[in-house]
């Protein structure tokens, strides 16, 4: 089977390995994909043939698809998500872990046979730019053609990754199957996948590395160079290669000057990383551009300054909630060539979803299939629904998104949704301080994993569901940058909070355009400017030191979100104490200090 692929590459480990998964999953053709608009527009028709996509109307949305899932495949899984190696304690007691040896047998057995009757794609792509020595090389098998279209937005796919790859390059395997193989005569159906919630799995080995994906269809689960390379097994080859992958956004603030700096910025799943990556400054004379939404790969220059690329090309965003007041450029970025799945589907043909700032359709088909009225009590779109689409059509993409060594970071945000506690925004006085803030960080839950939503729970840098090894190991990791280069030259760590809560439930903060306020003190103090106060938990805005100009923001309202309210974080200082025995003797000692530090300076000692 593997004969038509001995064509395209010389690689023997490569083709040794399509072999044995032909061999394994038992497909009826195998397709390689080349990565060029031939074939994307072939992919598309192939899945409208199955009912997968529905081609919206081309007036209103041009070359744009419509997907909806089968309802039990609608986000990421992450109890069905696994690190396995050899010892648990690599893995950590913050992942899923089976011994690696076990799990292998058990994944070949669930594989045996699992696309018969479908077609194979194998997908050649690459985390970076092609070519580039900072890029990763995945190859995807799969027997989704759902997969092949939103891996070709995401990521960089086809012959010219072969040819990057030569006859020995390094590459990570991923196999993914929607686990539904078909019998002699027997129909497809829209969404194939497995049904039984227990019998999915999203599977890393990172010592391989290797990737092998059971019976979802669905993002996360099944775009395997996203989350489970570019984060998963990424972490892991990061920490062995000292670099970081992480879950951040990267974005340049451009002054009324025209003076640039660079953010990352770490935030839970669902929390507004888009929105912020891209977002319209309220400010005049500000400008954000963006050069990533979800991951960012950092490593130390030449010069001793820690440099981020974005290695993906698309956005898989969140779609309910964004509209024209919330992300003007998100709404521009999928006006065309992009694919939304779980949206609600208007009689013209558009998708429409919750809070799009476009008034409900009087009829439209919702994200199951079935009629719908604003009468309906139910949603129109899944609140997961996710667009997806081509980085390159971001009004605001910054002209270095794709630059191969990145772009120097002069500030890291980290955050989360808090109702409370957590103010609107705190330098940390140092990076072991910075490293610890962003070990304490917490949000509560939202509907883009399955379990239960408003909820609050620790989410270390944002990397909870995502880093691939054993999450102490990897705060040392954090910590261990300081020593790779002048401490001096590594970019400020703040933390902010953009989700803070009145007393009667509204949000003291208009965030979007406005969170440009924040930015500009960030800017500022980077630059060795912006007044700051120094509180227990860090240094906050002095008063006065945030740009409120053209806002009517109450008093009161600012007053609670720059203050530190003492009694709230002894609390979070105990709790976050109970956290950290988690991590027994893998939590870094400097962590610890930091802590008995924080607490005496909240005893005021
Ligand atoms: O629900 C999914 O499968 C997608 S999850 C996702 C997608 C894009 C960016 N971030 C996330 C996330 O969960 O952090
Ligand atoms: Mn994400």
């Amino acid at each position: 089977m593997a004969a038509a692929f001995e064509t395209l590459t010389k690689h023997s480990r490569l083709l040794a390995w399509l072999t044995e998964v032909v061999q394994l999953c038992k497909p009826d053709n195998v397709y390689t994909c080349d990565g060029s608009a031939e074939e994307y527009g072939y992919i598309c028709e192939v899945a409208m043939k199955h009912g997968t996509f529905t081609r919206l109307n081309d007036t209103l949305r041009p070359d744009c698809f419509l997907a909806r899932s089968h309802p039990s495949d609608v986000a990421r899984v992450e109890d069905r998500t696994f690190i396995c190696t050899n010892d648990q304690i690599e893995a950590g007691p913050t992942n899923n872990w089976a011994p690696a040896r076990e799990m292998k047998r058990k994944l070949c057995a669930i594989f045996d046979g699992c696309m018969e009757g479908r077609t194979m794609y194998i997908i050649p792509f690459s985390m970076g730019p092609v070519g580039s020595p900072f890029s990763k090389i995945g190859i995807e098998v799969t027997d989704s053609a759902y997969v092949v279209a939103n891996m070709t937005i995401m990521t960089r796919v086809g012959t010219k990754v072969l040819e990057a790859l030569g006859s020995d390059g390094e590459f990570v395997p991923c196999l993914h199957s929607v686990g539904a193989p078909l019998k002699p005569f027997q129909g497809d159906v829209p969404w194939p996948c497995e049904r039984d919630p227990n019998h999915k799995y999203i599977v890393h080995f990172p010592d391989d590395p290797s990737i092998w994906s059971y019976g979802s269809g669905y993002g996360g689960n099944a775009l395997l160079g996203k989350k489970c390379l570019a984060l998963r097994i990424a972490s892991a080859l990061a920490r062995k290669e000292g670099w970081l992958a992480e879950h951040m956004l990267i974005l340049c603030l451009t002054s009324p000057e025209g003076e640039k700096r660079y953010i990352a910025g770490a935030f839970p799943s669902a929390c507004g990383k888009t929105n912020l990556a891209m977002m319209r400054p309220t400010l005049p004379g500000w400008k954000v551009t963006c050069l990533g939404d979800d991951i960012a790969w950092m490593r130390i220059g030449e010069d001793g300054r820690l440099y981020a690329m974005n290695p993906e090309t698309g956005f898989f965003g969140v779609a309910p909630g964004t509209s024209y007041d919330t992300n003007p450029n998100a709404m521009e970025t999928f006006t065309r060539n992009s694919i939304f799945t779980n949206a609600g589907l208007t009689d013209e043909g558009d998708i429409w979803w919750e809070d799009m700032g476009v008034p409900a359709p009087a009829h439209l088909i919702d994200w199951e299939g079935d009629d719908w009225t604003p009468d309906s009590d139910r949603k129109a779109a899944h609140p997961n629904a996710r667009f997806t689409a081509p980085a390159e059509q971001c009004p605001v993409i910054d002209p270095d998104w794709e630059n191969p060594s990145g772009v120097p970071i002069s500030a890291i945000l980290f955050g989360g949704r808090r109702a409370g506690t957590v103010p609107l925004v705190y330098e940390a006085f140092d990076w072991e301080h910075g490293v610890f803030m962003g070990s304490a960080a917490g949000s509560e839950t939202t509907a883009a994993n399955l379990s239960k939503t408003g909820v609050l729970r620790h989410d270390p840098f944002a990397m909870l569901p995502f880093c691939g090894y054993n999450m102490g190991d990897y705060f040392a990791h954090w910590l261990s940058m300081a020593g790779r280069t002048d401490p001096q030259k590594l970019p400020r760590i703040f933390f902010v909070n953009w989700f803070r809560k009145g007393e009667d439930g509204h949000f003291l903060w208009p965030g979007y355009g406005d969170n440009s306020r924040v930015l500009k003190w960030i800017f500022e103090r980077v630059g060795g400017g912006g007044q700051a106060v120094k509180t227990p938990i860090g240094n906050l805005p002095a008063p006065g030191a945030l740009d409120l100009s053209g806002l009517e923001l109450p008093a009161a309202d600012l007053e609670a979100l720059l203050t530190v309210d003492v009694g709230a974080w002894k609390q979070e200082a105990a709790d976050l104490s109970e956290y950290y025995e988690e991590f027994g003797d893998r939590l870094p000692t400097a962590l610890r200090g930091q802590l008995e530090a924080l607490k005496e300076r909240l005893h005021g000692r």
